[in-house]
């Protein structure tokens, strides 16, 4: 009766390729436009940095994961999805894939479901949470590559864990805070 463990674990960037989906997709449709390569990718939101890297870019990188079929077709990101099975089958353990969707919602919340199912299994639909504010969801730990997470709730019961990503590997390390200071010691 002791208490299980739930991790959160998100989708895009730490089990499904969104990075390299989109780099893919974009220069296949738009070969004569400049781009972004994945080692110079900082910042979370790929739109904002082709916006500037020209302002019409913005729309175009859109339009990428608007289309049909770009969440569906993700690669795998190597190893995670035997990573989230082993986990999910660890004693008093309880995983959860949890996932934002865009808000162009043609494609991308079916094609999260028929992805799970695809790599997982349909037994694991079961353990799909998709929401746009992860702070209301309670867990144990939160495995995302976003480093930023925020939202309605300002103390979430999880605790963050930052995934390696392009695009936030050159971030200062979140240290821990320092120890309380000594006590005063009275003089002489
Ligand atoms: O559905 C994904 C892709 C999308 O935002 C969602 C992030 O979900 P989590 O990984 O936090 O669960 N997305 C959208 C944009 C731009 C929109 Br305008 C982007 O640049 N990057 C990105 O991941």
């Amino acid at each position: 009766r002791g208490k299980r463990l739930r991790v959160l674990v998100d989708m895009d960037g730490v089990i499904a390729d969104f990075e390299g989906g989109f780099l893919k997709k974009y220069r296949a449709k738009y070969p004569n436009e400049p781009y972004i390569h994945l080692q110079d990718r900082r910042g979370f939101w790929v739109s904002t940095q082709y916006g500037q890297l020209r302002s019409d870019l913005c729309e175009k990188a859109m339009s990428i994961w608007e289309s049909k079929n770009f969440f569906l077709e993700l690669d795998p990101i190597p190893g995670a999805v035997e990573a989230v099975k082993e986990m999910s089958e660890m004693e008093n353990t309880d995983v959860f894939i949890c996932t934002s969707p865009i808000k162009h919602y043609s494609h991308c919340p079916y094609e999260k479901y028929a992805w799970i199912e695809k790599h997982f299994g349909h037994e694991f639909l079961e353990q799909i949470i998709l929401t746009r504010d992860k702070t209301v969801v309670s867990g144990d730990l939160l495995i995302d590559d976003k480093p930023d997470i925020q939202g309605v709730e300002p103390n979430p019961t999880w605790e963050h864990v930052l995934f390696l990503a392009c695009h936030n590997q050159h971030l200062p390390p979140d240290c821990p805070p320092p120890p309380p200071p000594p006590p005063a010691v009275l003089g002489p």
